[in-house]
This record gives C-alpha cells, sequence and structure tokens, in this order.
C-alpha cells in the first residue's frame, strides 16, 4: 500500500468549482489527460456549492478520474465520500479524528493536514495513509491559511517519519516544486497553479 501512496502523490490536483475561472470538468479533464496522479474535490470557502449541485459535480468529476484511472479523494465531507464511495477522504485539524474516520472508512486512503510540530505531536499518525504538509509557500487559495512553514518542515517530517507518505501544498508551482521534492515530499498538490494555467499541459509536465 505505502509504495503505491507515494507514487499517487507525486501530481496531486486539488480543486473545487470555487477555484476554477473555466468549467471544472474541462479543467480536471485536461489535468488528468497531462498526468496528474491523484485528485482531491475540495467544495469549499467562498462560492462553493452545497447540497444536491456538490453531489452532482463531485460525481461528474469522479467520473473523470475513474476513466483516467486516477484516484479520486473528498476533502472533508465524510458523507460524501461514503455516498460517492470515494477512494479516499483528506482530513484538517478541525475536522473528525483520523482515529474515527479510520473507523468509518476502514478501507479508504486517508490524509491528513499537518502544519506544526503541535499538530504532529497530537495526531495519531498510525491511522492516517499520507500526510499534507503546509502550506509552504504562502497562498492566497485558501484564506484560513496558516503561516507559510518552508521546505524546512517537509524536511523535519521526513526526518521524523521517513517511510510516510508526504505531499507538500501552498503556492507550489512550476517554479518551485523541484525544492519541494528535494526536501523529502514525495509529490507535490496544488490548486492555482493549475486551476488558472494557461496551459494545463505544460504546468503538470513541469511539477
Ligand atoms: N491547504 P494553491 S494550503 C487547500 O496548508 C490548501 O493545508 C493548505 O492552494 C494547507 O496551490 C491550501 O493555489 C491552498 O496555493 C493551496
Amino acid at each position: 500500500m505505502n509504495d503505491k501512496v507515494h507514487q499517487l502523490l507525486r501530481k496531486y490536483f486539488i480543486m473545487g468549482s470555487q477555484d476554477c475561472p473555466r468549467d471544472p470538468r474541462v479543467i480536471l479533464a485536461e489535468a488528468a489527460e497531462a498526468g496528474i496522479t491523484a485528485f482531491q474535490f475540495r467544495e469549499k470557502g467562498k462560492g462553493s456549492l452545497e447540497g444536491d449541485e456538490k453531489r452532482a459535480l463531485g460525481k461528474e468529476l469522479q467520473h473523470i478520474c475513474r476513466s483516467h484511472h486516477i484516484p479520486f479523494i473528498v476533502n472533508d465531507d465524510l458523507h460524501l465520500a461514503n455516498e460517492l464511495d470515494a477512494d479516499g477522504i483528506h482530513i484538517g485539524q478541525n475536522d473528525k479524528p483520523a482515529e474515527e474516520v479510520r473507523r468509518l472508512f476502514p478501507d479508504k486512503l486517508i490524509g491528513l493536514s499537518l502544519s506544526n510540530e503541535e499538530e504532529l505531536s497530537t495526531s495519531p499518525l498510525s491511522f492516517v495513509d499520507y500526510i499534507g504538509a503546509g502550506p509552504v509557500f504562502s497562498t492566497s487559495t485558501k484564506s484560513d491559511a496558516k503561516r507559510p512553514v518552508g521546505t524546512e518542515w517537509i524536511s523535519t517530517l521526513r526526518e521524523k517519519h521517513p517511510a510516510m507518505p508526504i505531499v507538500g501544498i501552498g503556492g507550489i508551482s512550476p517554479a518551485n516544486a523541484s525544492s519541494v521534492i528535494k526536501a523529502g515530499a514525495d509529490g507535490v498538490s496544488v490548486i492555482s497553479a493549475i486551476t488558472r494555467a494557461d496551459n494545463i499541459a505544460s504546468v503538470v509536465d513541469c511539477l
């Protein structure tokens, strides 16, 4: 399992309709064609869809992922993850505890966001499959993002957890992705670098 997870994190695209200046289905299809290795549906924040509209979009995006053999991971919404039978669920520090999510979803991929030592010390990592570490750089995509932690946070996590799949997040672009990998991450997760790209194929290629 671990080996496969390390690989899935390499180019991890995250988005919801609120992040997209164009049709999210078209953006995801272009990113999938270009070679992303995982997708997270994060319909959250200002302008995001709810209820039936959220579910319908999630279903369509999942279909695109399935046709490209890319895992479809749902952010935070356990109910939706269950209803769509998503491949995984990503949780933050303010969501349900990892232990409980693991009990509900014994076979799904579970990711957890970690931004600092305190969160690391209180998080039961044995219940999660990967860590989302960030924000590595400053980002304007997430309004409540914590202070940037730099690639040092990636190195620290890698040192403390040599075998744990780790993906960097926050302000990552083709210009700085290699520094995140060099620090020890298995991959990079990006929102705006792809949703706002003029040429998605070349961005994905350079991550
Ligand atoms: N989570 P962009 S930063 C969704 O630090 C998210 O946990 C973060 O967007 C964290 O690639 C972030 O456009 C936003 O900077 C990432």
